[in-house]
């Protein structure tokens, strides 16, 4: 957050000045941006797991609301849970991302689940989700295949 603000707090400063009528800075709110997105290698027709780094810059609490991608029948978001020695998934319909925090989605965490994928997604091909937040942000992910 320090760094975010070292680096962009001299361009707001001097928008506020350029506007000179307006005193009030914009809101602040929640600033989604997602990295490291990456897909597990998968047949036409299989599942696949797509994951990612979430990270909220903002000041304000945002929570992920809706996924989807046109390369699969359905996307779900799902939590990997490990009961009894037996991984089990649940789909969620939301997960929360706290202001000035990131949220990992990894293996045997959260994950994008792709069901039915529309094309075979080797090493080197990517699939592109589609991530809509209760803010209403949207934010466009391409996640390259990997072996995992
Ligand atoms: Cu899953």
């Amino acid at each position: 957050m320090r760094n975010w603000q070292r680096i962009f707090g001299s361009c707001c400063s001097a928008l506020v000045v350029a506007c000179g009528a307006r005193q009030d800075a914009a809101p602040p709110g929640s600033v989604i941006t997602v990295r490291d997105a990456w897909a597990r290698s998968a047949d036409s027709g299989a599942m696949t797991a797509v994951y990612f780094t979430l990270a909220n810059t903002g000041e304000i609490s945002d929570t992920l609301a809706a996924v989807a991608s046109p390369d699969a029948e359905l996307t779900e978001m799902h939590i990997s849970t490990q009961h009894g020695g037996m991984m089990h998934m649940s789909p969620v319909t939301s997960l929360p991302v706290p202001a000035v925090d990131s949220v990992m989605f990894r293996p045997l965490g959260a994950h994008v689940m792709l069901t039915r994928v529309r094309k075979p997604l080797a090493v080197g091909d990517s699939v592109s989700l589609h991530l809509t937040f209760v803010s209403g942000q949207a934010v466009e992910v391409r996640a390259g295949v990997r072996q995992p």
